[in-house]
């Protein structure tokens, strides 16, 4: 590859000769030309800027000169590679396409790089136009900030696309590492020796010599950075892109891993504002955890009765009994919880016959859970969970935190119990819950609280 760089600042680019683009261009992959664009000047004074037509702040760079230089340092690449090469001419301006690794990879495929570096205001528009007519024009930008000119600029591009060039890195597992590895992430932190240094110790997993684990650290520590810096890379992974174990730590980062890839979730109270939605939501998810034999019409009818708008608006009216939460993916409610706190310290749990199986006081009862079926296993219930268990243990009944929270679970839903099993509850007995006329056996799980301090 050949790349040559046209500047008033010749002496800028010199620090090219150094490290890696040095090393570059003494092994052969590359020749780096730099060359002084008032070589090209044919006045007294090498003028190389003039007034900006149409008024304005600032001097523009003169087609003229550019034009001039830009046909011989062109004929330099077909010299230099023949003219069937392909040839980009780069050009550094703050109004320019950002400059990605994935444009730097594109280039590091030319034969020929023109980098064209302005000072002032920049150089005459022209010039892009013209010269987009015989090669490819790339105007970019390093980033949203305004430089004095396209020299370093121009640096970063030489230096991104060099090390990409055979033979230059030394590593070629680097390069491989970079590209297969966490694609679309930040990386994950690096150490090295000493373990402990100005009372900093080096993570205890790094010396562990076990590879999975390692594995497992860095990747949660790389979409953890993602997350706090890059919030937009996140939410443009795809699902394919998640690996196993990716889910937990997104969901406690405030993201849903959902088959459209990561979303951002927030668990939050439920409002006055909610009741339209949550009484949709409650009926098109409770169905889904009743058995197949109860009829239609009994569940309808149970959700009818408790499942209201109205009786909504009844919970959120009652917030010493009651505590419903929401979980809003994309700015739509995508799950619910709702538990019944104890009035009085000492009061059994409402359902009388849960009194023998839960016996610790006082006692909620996480009375619903429910996710829409489209986002089941995006991990919105453990988000649920999360929320409501940290919001029952900062709760007091009579100046006693509550101790425990119960639920019932219809027998046969296995998913549920594979769930709530999983997730620290403990099957404690069993209870009959009548839905319609039917007497339905439900298992029961309690969970202790450890009181949040306050
Ligand atoms: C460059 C320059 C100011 C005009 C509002 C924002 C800019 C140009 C040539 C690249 C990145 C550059 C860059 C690249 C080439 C040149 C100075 C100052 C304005 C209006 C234009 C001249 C700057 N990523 N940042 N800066 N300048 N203003």
């Amino acid at each position: 590859m050949r790349i040559d760089v046209v500047t008033i600042f010749p002496e800028y680019l010199h620090a090219l000769r150094l490290s890696l683009v040095g090393k570059a261009v003494e092994g052969g992959v590359l020749a780096l030309g730099v060359h002084d664009l008032r070589d090209w000047t044919t006045d007294r004074h090498h003028t190389v800027d003039d007034t900006p037509l149409g008024g304005g702040a600032g001097m523009v760079m003169k087609p003229d000169v550019w034009g001039r230089a830009l046909e011989d340092v062109l004929a330099l690449g077909v010299s230099h590679c023949g003219p069937e090469g392909r040839t980009v001419l780069a050009i550094p301006t703050p109004s320019g396409e950002r400059l990605d690794q994935r444009r730097v990879e594109d280039l590091a495929g030319a034969d020929h790089l023109v980098i064209a570096c302005g000072r002032y205001e920049g150089i005459d528009s022209r010039v892009a136009e013209h010269y987009a007519r015989r090669v490819e024009v790339l105007e970019y930008s390093i980033g949203d900030y305004v430089l004095n000119g396209g020299e370093a600029a121009a640096l970063v591009l030489v230096e991104a696309v060099a090390r990409l060039l055979p033979g230059v890195v030394g590593n070629p597992e680097s390069l491989a590492e970079e590209s297969h590895g966490a694609a679309g992430l930040l990386e994950y932190p690096v150490y090295t020796r000493p373990p402990l240094w100005r009372g900093l110790a080096v993570p205890d997993v790094l010396l562990s010599g076990h590879h999975a684990r390692i594995a497992r650290w860095r990747r949660d520590r790389a979409l953890e950075r993602t997350s706090a810096r890059r919030p937009d890379m996140v939410a443009a992974l795809t699902a394919s892109q998640l690996e196993r174990g990716d889910r937990e730590v997104l969901t406690r980062l405030g993201w849903a891993a959902t088959p459209a890839g990561p979303r951002p979730l927030a668990v939050r109270h439920a409002t006055g504002d909610d009741v339209a939605h949550l009484a949709e939501l409650a009926a098109e998810t409770f169905p889904l955890a009743c058995p197949d034999h109860l009829p239609a019409e009994d569940v309808a009818a149970f959700v009818r009765a408790n499942l209201s708008p109205a009786r909504f608006r009844e919970y959120l009216a009652d917030a010493g009994r009651y505590l419903v939460l929401v979980a809003e993916l994309d700015g739509e409610l995508a799950g619910y919880t709702l538990s019944v706190l104890p009035r009085a310290a000492d009061e059994p749990p409402y359902a009388a016959d849960v009194e023998a199986v839960v016996t610790v006081r006082p006692v909620a009862e996480l009375s619903k859970i429910y996710v829409r079926e489209a986002v089941h296993g995006s991990g919105i219930s453990q988000a649920l969970m999360d929320a409501t268990l940290a919001a029952l243990a900062a709760r007091t009944v009579e100046g006693q935190p509550l101790v425990g929270v119960w639920l019932g679970t219809n027998a046969r839903n296995r998913r549920a119990h594979t769930f709530y099993a999983r997730t620290g509850w403990e099957l404690v007995g069993t209870r009959h819950f009548t839905v319609g006329g039917r007497v339905e056996d439900d298992a029961v799980f309690l969970r202790r609280l450890v009181a949040s301090p306050s």
